[in-house]
């Protein structure tokens, strides 16, 4: 069983952030997930837009860049001209009047258009969104920090949404509080992948490769049905 392991690099070590992507990159992940924050559509700031481009220079894997702000619109272009052909950029259509025409823009940039949506938004109020973009990012917490807890009835929105994956043509992936037993119960259902923050991945004293191949290793416990739950 194959899904994508994204290191949510608001929880990296700034101390050395060079040393960090570089640990990432050979451990195995497969994309960096970049927060950005403006301390209005969420109450932090996290990572800035020089973050982004120090580590669009760093690795050529590829990036996939969070938009946690108002009105992406205004400003989507700073980040869209500082990113490769192929990164991902996720807005939140909570934050926008117009979310198709900022995904547009995105798409005319040669970018892969994401919508994010949290934990209190409806399938049905993103419906037709689920056309355009081919990636959707669930917020399993609510949006602006890490070390959050899993909000429980997020799951049987991500069981509604997975159903219309195929019709819609986008993949799915999970972001909050990523934990071993999340993966190993919804991965099987089809979420193509994982941001992994503190949870599973930093603060742990352990080589990021080792954690990475671990859960990798989850796989075959998948298809031995030897499922967690
Ligand atoms: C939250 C942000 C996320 C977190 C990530 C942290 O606003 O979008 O990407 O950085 O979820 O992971 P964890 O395991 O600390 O919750
Ligand atoms: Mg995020």
């Amino acid at each position: 069983m194959n899904f994508e392991l994204t290191a949510s690099l608001m929880c990296a070590n700034y101390g050395n952030l060079e040393r960090e992507v570089q640990e990432l990159d050979e451990g195995g992940i497969d994309s960096f997930h970049i927060d950005i924050m403006d301390g209005r559509f969420v109450p932090n700031f996290a990572m800035s837009l020089n973050d982004m481009k120090y580590i669009a220079g760093a690795t050529k894997k590829p990036l996939d860049v969070h938009l946690m702000i108002e009105h992406p619109n205004n400003r989507v272009e700073i980040f869209l001209n500082n990113l490769r052909r192929g990164d991902t950029v996720y807005i939140h259509p909570e934050a926008e009047y117009h979310p198709s025409t900022t995904l547009q823009k995105i798409i005319n940039a040669g970018m892969v258009p994401g919508i994010a949506i949290n934990p209190g938004t409806s399938i049905e109020t993103v419906y037709e969104m689920l056309r355009i973009v081919r990636k959707v990012l669930v917020m399993t917490v609510n949006p602006g920090n890490a070390g959050q807890m899993y909000m429980p009835y997020v799951g049987k929105k991500i069981d509604k949404l997975l159903l219309l994956k195929e019709e819609m043509g986008f993949k799915a992936y999970w972001d909050g509080a990523c934990s071993a037993d999340k993966i190993l119960k919804f991965a099987p259902k089809g979420i193509d992948g994982f941001v992994l923050g503190t949870t599973l991945l930093f603060g742990k004293n352990r080589p990021y490769g080792e954690i990475i191949q671990e859960i990798h290793n989850y796989s075959d416990a998948i298809e031995c049905g030897n499922l967690w739950n």
